[in-house]
């Protein structure tokens, strides 16, 4: 084998290493001040969100590009790999599908009580049928409140349709293509979280978004509400979410992503009967998974060859 080239990883799996394997030489993630791999790699293929920050920047001194598998790049500084000169790539619009899938998912598991009822079932409680227990939250023409109307909200959306829902949206900005398209409407936060039966979270992490849940947002909503949060788990104060769901302020939330992750495993939050937890699934399918892997072994050549990254994302 001639020389590889050497890029840091973190926890690739095996078919990440038979499709790169022949031309790099991956060298597991290690940002410790001896690190080989910092003084070596030319680039960074981050996999499970590891911290890319100004300082790792500097140390590692032929880094020309990094790319990440996956959309969300809160846990790489954008401002300082742009001043350095480094781009970065993500993987946007192919998981668009798969996470709207999961909202949609994570959204009837908790209406309808499948955490429970599935755990109900099992239990050596369930000795006859009773039709008057685990009454949800109907689904069809409910409200729906999605925070982050971009790829993936608008997404979220238009599987709403078929279920006949009112869609309410917030984002930044406001997005009138969006309301024409899909007839959702705009609403301020406050109003959202105040008529929404089930609250999804489908922004980005951001300055704006960290912590945007909590007390007084819980507060806002209808105690027969549910949160979604397909997000970031920092969106979410889980303390505030901790008490939201332990009081009777929402009936119910389930998470794709949880604030630190994973949760402690004696934290509290893991022995509450009304959230569903799951260990950040939302683009795991096979097939999101596969453009994925594509999509950020294009922008690792393109940015080590030199040439514009087919999925840059800046500042
Ligand atoms: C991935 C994600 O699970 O795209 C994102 O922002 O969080 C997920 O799709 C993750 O990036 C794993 O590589």
């Amino acid at each position: 084998m001639g020389d590889r080239i050497p890029i840091m990883a973190d926890g690739l799996p095996k078919i990440f290493h038979e499709a790169l394997g022949e031309r790099f030489e991956i060298l597991d993630w290690d940002t410790s001040e001896s690190s080989d791999a910092v003084t070596r790699s030319v680039a960074i293929l981050s996999y499970a969100h590891p911290a890319a920050d100004g300082d790792l920047m500097d140390r590692m001194t032929r880094l020309k590009v990094i790319s990440n598998h996956g959309v969300g790049v809160d846990h790489i500084d954008l401002v300082a790999a742009e001043a350095r000169g480094i781009p970065v790539g993500n993987t946007p619009g192919c998981l668009d599908a798969a996470t709207a899938d999961m909202t949609m998912a994570l959204l009837m598991a908790s209406g309808r009580n499948l955490r429970i009822g599935d755990s109900y079932a099992r239990s050596p409680e369930f000795l006859h049928y009773d039709p008057s227990i685990l009454i949800g939250q109907e689904i069809t023409g409910s409200t729906l409140g999605i925070i982050g109307m971009g790829r993936i909200g608008k997404e979220v959306a238009r599987r709403a349709a078929g279920f006949e829902m009112t869609v309410l949206y917030h984002n930044r900005n406001r997005d009138e293509a969006a309301e024409a398209e899909l007839g959702v409407r705009y609403a301020t936060r406050d109003e959202l979280l105040a008529e929404s039966d089930f609250v999804a979270l489908n922004c980005p992490l951001t300055d704006e978004t960290t912590g945007m849940i909590g007390p007084a947002e819980f507060e806002t909503m209808k105690p027969s509400a549910f949160l979604v949060n397909m997000a970031r788990g920092p969106v979410v104060q889980t303390d505030a979410l901790y008490t939201a769901l332990t009081t009777g302020q929402i009936r119910g939330a389930a998470l794709d992503v949880t604030d630190p992750e994973p949760l402690p495993r004696d934290h509290p939050l893991l022995a509450v009967e009304n959230v569903i937890i799951l260990p950040h699934l939302g683009s795991a399918s096979n097939r999101t998974r596969e453009r994925m892997m594509n999509m950020s072994i294009e922008n690792l050549e393109a940015g080590l060859a030199g040439e514009p990254l087919p999925y840059r994302i800046r500042p």
